[in-house]
């Protein structure tokens, strides 16, 4: 039993955890004595959860997702857990701060970006709303690399979150599961010819309030013959451990490319290596409990976060057809009845087709039961021509619509979208399929804990009920008309401002002014997301402020961080011209005191945590029809800063709920977009009409911020001239247009105070709580096992 007084419980564990004396712990003895001992409650909770699941025989939910970006998971526990006034003080009793302890965390960088950022929301909100619920994905060795720039460029390194103990996870050694690849199939079975395991790891994840929690598990590699004696006696040391080697590559690292399908072996290794063992972990849990398996789509939902997952479906089948002797119809419809399927993206390039070659060399069997999936399915819709297979691929999209229940977009547009474009064809064969299930963020990670100063004022004004039920924030509205209450709203912000500003003055040497608007662009790099439509403007700004440098300007901070994919070349050039233009721009004398920009290296989620309670102004300005959601859009309007953004993925919906009045909108709506590519020389004719646009351009295009290498971004200029496919060129001046607005509202401080005020109390509905509701009613059937009275 840990000991009932926290402070106990901290001091045992860095004693006998730890093996460490108060007097000679550094922070991080602390921080690990701190996790183990909210672990030990954590565990509690887990506990009764699973007895409890076990107990009622509930539907449970498996979350498949190939990437998981948690982040930090210390001050969550311990503020889900309340423990946060006990933790403070038992800490500062030793001398220690409780944010140097809790930061001292690196991040579980295990994602690319909102798709992995939602799957950890999810695990959340499964956790608080009591719904059983496993996490399945890879526990990569190396996250998403660290980035960092030399001489403007990004640069690439290993990101290494397990070179020190992991004190959130328990590793299980027996939850193990052989899986093969390559070898031959026949009708029935098949004969792998290489074999690896797959061992589990598994992290609690407590709800709030502690009142449940759930297992997210990963697997990782392990060899089944990791050590080789007979040619390590003969003298052959690296040889004799190759194996171990081998199979630990599969889980070694998360591919960073979010552009584009990778379409290489490991990746499709990766991809079945974790879905497999999760179908065999999930069958052995069923099986455990039940005879029957025509019972399984009562007892499972699976929900498949994009295609990565896609494999579990034939995978599902083929253990029950071959492996269990189930008919092989009858397999495919228990399948249909536990698998759903997410999109995340309509980018042609980003969706999964994997060329058959490769794949049946891998998975010959499940290649065999694809085909035979999608024989039956065109055998069933004669008249229509879909297929899972064609031109030479396994198309994962498709696959994965075919054996689903159903099949969700995450905003409104993007599942109307799915309708009319990818998945049109299916969408008329099966239109019960799709339905919408919009994205949302945990409002406890987004507001309560990064934004401890506005949380304090919403709870003084409306009580704490908001953190379970976000909806409850709209209570504020009549709030934000009494000025008193107001200006506690705007001290807060400028609060977060100053202190943002200590950080970018101490970790970047840059001075920011606090009182000037914070105006931020964070999200991975992407011609769609327009990063340098953003930089365009900003230099068309300090063109004229340079004209005139008197008027009347309204001061900002244009501030940008994100990744780009290593192979992604133009997004480089992009990050590349951000930070030449940072440079020339921060170096001007004349409009030093009203512009200012920086582009913040290795973003990660702590760092999101630091700068959206900061911020004054959103920037989400996707071409109209590109960004299925957003998710970093609903943090931002939580935390009070107004959006300048199109209409485009969840943007829609944010504006409809905080009210048009308090958005800046601008740009070509995805119709609109359509229209516009098919005119002939749109760029050309779009730079020709605004001369601000122009001179911008061609001040990249002389070398103004390349200075000695004039042709530095002549690829960028190239493309905004000529093709501009992403439209940065034609929604430009409308762009301006909404930025100046923002100026103007900006001067008047209780006038932006109140928009920004109205965003955090009108964007309650974007809680992934709510998300989560909508997913257990509409496609799993899966229920709360909270007590009710609890
Ligand atoms: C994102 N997708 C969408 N993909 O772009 C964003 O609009 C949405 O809000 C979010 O999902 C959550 O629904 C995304 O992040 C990836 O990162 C993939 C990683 C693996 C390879 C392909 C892209």
């Amino acid at each position: 039993m840990p000991p009932k007084d926290f402070r106990d419980a901290i001091v045992t564990h860095l004693t006998y955890s730890l093996g460490k004396d108060p007097d000679h712990a550094t922070v991080f003895d602390w921080r690990m004595a701190l996790s183990f001992a909210v672990r030990d409650r954590i565990v509690d909770a887990w506990m009764a959860s699973t007895r409890r699941t076990y107990a009622k025989d509930a539907k449970r939910v498996y979350y498949l997702s190939m990437e998981f970006l948690i982040g930090r998971l210390l001050e969550d526990g311990v503020i889900n857990l309340g423990l946060e006034d006990e933790a403070r003080r038992a800490l500062e009793g030793f001398g220690l701060n409780f944010t140097d302890v809790v930061t001292d965390e690196p991040d579980a960088a295990l994602g690319n970006g909102g798709l992995g950022r939602l799957a950890a929301c999810f695990m959340e909100s499964l956790s608080s709303l009591g719904c059983p619920a496993f996490g399945y994905g890879i526990r990569y060795e190396h996250g998403l690399f660290r980035q960092s720039f030399e001489n403007g460029r990004q640069m690439e390194a290993p990101e290494t979150w397990l070179q020190q103990p992991h004190p959130w996870e328990f590793e299980r050694p027996e939850a193990r599961f052989l899986l093969g690849f390559g070898g031959t199939a026949t009708a029935t079975g098949w004969t792998p010819a290489e074999t690896v395991y797959a061992e589990a790891y598994d992290t609690p994840i407590v709800g709030w309030q502690g009142r449940w929690a759930n297992t997210l598990r990963l697997w990782s590699g392990r060899a089944v013959d990791p050590f080789n004696l007979e040619k390590f006696n003969a003298g052959e040391f690296t040889a004799a451990t190759e194996g171990e080697a081998l199979a630990r590559t599969i889980s070694r690292v998360l591919y960073p490319e979010d552009s584009t399908e990778i379409g290489k072996a490991l990746r499709i290794k990766q991809e079945y290596f974790f879905s497999a063992a999760s179908v065999h972990d999930i069958l052995r849990r069923f099986e455990a409990e039940h005879a029957d398996l025509g019972l399984l789509p009562s007892k499972v939902a699976i929900q498949l976060n994009d295609t990565h997952p896609a494999i579990a479906g034939p995978e599902l089948i083929r253990l029950l057809h071959d492996a269990r002797g189930m008919d092989f119809d009858e397999a495919v419809r228990i399948a249909q009845g536990c698998l759903n399927y997410t999109n995340h993206t309509l980018l042609p390039e980003a969706l999964e087709s994997w060329d058959e070659t490769l794949f049946g060399e891998l998975l010959p069997r499940h290649l065999q039961i694809i085909d035979r999936v999608d024989a039956a399915h065109a055998k069933a819709h004669p008249k229509r021509k879909v297929s899972a297979r064609g031109d030479g691929r396994v198309k994962m999209g498709e696959l994965s619509f075919i054996l689903a229940n159903r099949v969700n977009g995450v905003s409104a547009l993007h599942t109307g979208l799915m309708k009319t474009t990818v998945f049109k064809d299916l969408n008329s064969l099966h239109p019960e399929k799709i339905i919408n299930e919009t994205n949302g963020v945990t409002p406890r990670r987004w507001l309560h804990n990064c934004n401890p100063g506005l949380s304090a004022l919403i709870t003084d004004t409306i009580g704490d009920g908001w953190i379970g039920d976000l909806e409850q924030l709209e209570i504020l509205v009549p709030h934000v008309d009494d000025a008193g209450w107001l200006e506690r709203y705007a001290a807060v912000k400028t609060a977060n401002k100053a202190a943002l500003s200590d950080w970018v003055m101490d970790a970047h040497g840059l001075k920011l002014d606090p009182q000037a608007m914070f105006d931020v662009q964070i999200k991975r790099i992407h011609e769609y997301k327009r990063q340098h439509l953003n930089i365009l403007e900003t230099i068309a700004l300090w063109q004229e402020m340079k004209d005139t440098p008197n008027a009347d300007w309204t001061p900002r901070v244009k501030l940008f961080a994100g990744k780009a994919a290593p192979g992604y070349f133009f997004a480089k050039e992009i990050i590349h011209l951000i930070n030449d233009a940072a440079a020339v721009i921060n170096a001007d004398k004349t409009t030093n005191d009203k512009l200012k920009v920086a582009f913040l290296p290795n973003y990660n989620v702590s760092m999101a945590e630091r700068l959206i309670p900061a911020s004054d102004l959103s920037e989400q300005i996707s071409t109209a029809g590109k960004e299925a959601s957003g998710t970093g859009n609903m943090k931002f309007a939580l935390n009070g800063a107004p959006t300048v953004g199109t209409l485009d993925g969840a943007n829609v919906e944010i504006r409809e709920r905080v009210g048009a009045e308090n958005f800046f909108l601008f740009g070509m709506t995805a119709d609109e977009v359509e229209a516009r590519r098919a005119i002939k020389n749109h760029a050309a004719k779009a730079v020709a009409a605004d001369p601000r646009l122009k001179r911008a351009i061609d001040a990249v295009a002389k070398g103004v911020f390349s200075p000695g290498e004039k042709a530095r971004y002549k690829g960028i200029v190239d493309n905004l001239t000529g093709p501009d496919y992403f439209l940065v060129t034609s929604d430009f001046t409308d762009y301006w247009r909404a930025q100046r607005d923002a100026d103007a509202v900006f001067t008047d401080t209780a006038a932006w105070s109140k928009m920004a005020a109205m965003n955090t109390a009108l964007s309650g509905w974007f809680s992934s709580d709510r998300t989560i509701r909508g997913y257990m009613a509409d496609i799993w059937g899966a229920e709360s096992l909270l007590e009710k009275d609890a």
